[in-house]
């Protein structure tokens, strides 16, 4: 089924129908499905997390924790979370192994400030908006508190990576971040959908050296590139974000690996489509679908771990 309720992947959706969704899913399936309002935007807006199940009543499972929308406008990014929800939530049945022993945490839209002002003012706006200085808004991926500033972020609040006044310094930030600590132990898989180019990133962005672990953060990486590739030809270029695309410190995925302790954190770049944050409708659904072959492949490889 290529609609699932009041949201589809022919459109994209604004932050309210975004939410009413969720919303929705939680009242059809209350023994498997749950929404928490974890905080509010700059502008007042809420961010919500959706926690999916598979109802057996088992608390403190391992935690699978997806988000996106931490830029504007990567649409694509909250299309794909959508589509990860639509899958977990309503085809459950196909898709029972990935919540035998893990339940999924997800914050589809980060930044639904920006998303709005994508939508109403301006297309490619990346940030947050919370005026900081001269000019409105920060890099949210530039804002963790981990190595914070020292690379790949401007200290110039018009910048489009601009780092922040202070760690922290966005009320967004400070929601991702409380929802990684919380899941410090339980969170096993961290990922987070931006777009585009095709990457699938991990730890570090902040030095060109390699975590110690890197191996088994590359093997499960590379289970996503391998399973869309068999899928679609999609190829996905597989490395640290420092050494695959460039350096970049205060990035969510090296928060979630360096602080949070998430053994897993991954950027996944989705496809660029039209003018590259720009797919058309008609791409929609094919890049979302294809999306979710490799982060089931992800998933299952370290739900095997
Ligand atoms: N790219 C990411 C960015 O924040 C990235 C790439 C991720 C760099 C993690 C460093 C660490 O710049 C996009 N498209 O936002
Ligand atoms: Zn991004």
């Amino acid at each position: 089924r290529a609609t699932a309720r009041s949201i589809s992947f022919t459109a994209f959706h604004r932050h309210a129908e975004i939410n009413a969704y969720l919303d929705e899913l939680a009242k059809a399936y209350p023994s498997r499905v749950s929404v928490e309002n974890v905080g509010k935007s700059y502008e007042n807006r809420d961010l919500k997390t959706i926690t999916i199940t598979n109802g057996d009543g088992k608390s403190g499972k391992n935690v699978i924790f997806l988000d996106a929308g931490i830029h504007a406008r990567e649409w694509i990014a909250h299309a794909g979370a959508l589509y990860v929800i639509y899958q977990l939530a309503e085809n459950f049945a196909a898709n029972a192994a990935l919540l035998k022993d893990y339940d999924w945490v997800i914050l589809p839209v980060v930044n639904p400030d920006g998303y709005e002002y994508t939508h109403t003012t301006s297309r490619m706006w990346r940030k947050t908006r919370k005026p900081s200085g001269t000019c409105a808004g920060t890099d949210a991926n530039r804002n963790f508190d981990f190595h914070w500033g020292e690379v790949g972020a401007s200290s110039y609040s018009c910048a489009d990576t601009f780092k922040g006044v202070t760690a922290f310094s966005e009320p967004e930030t400070q929601i991702v971040r409380d929802l990684l600590l919380k899941l410090t132990g339980r969170g096993k898989f961290y990922l987070t959908l931006h777009s585009y180019g095709n990457y699938l990133l991990y730890p570090w962005g902040w030095t060109s050296d390699l975590p110690s672990e890197w191996r088994i953060i590359d093997e499960v990486a590379q289970a996503g590139a391998d399973a869309i590739k068999s899928s679609t030809g999609t190829k996905y270029t597989v490395g640290s974000s420092t050494n695959v695309l460039y350096a970049a410190a205060g990035g969510s995925d090296d928060y979630a690996f360096g602080v949070a302790k998430f053994p897993i954190s991954i950027t996944m770049e989705l496809p660029a489509g039209g003018s590259g944050f720009n797919p058309t409708t008609a791409q929609i659904l094919p890049f979302v679908t294809e999306t979710w072959t490799g982060i089931r492949a992800m998933a299952l490889k370290v739900i095997d771990k």
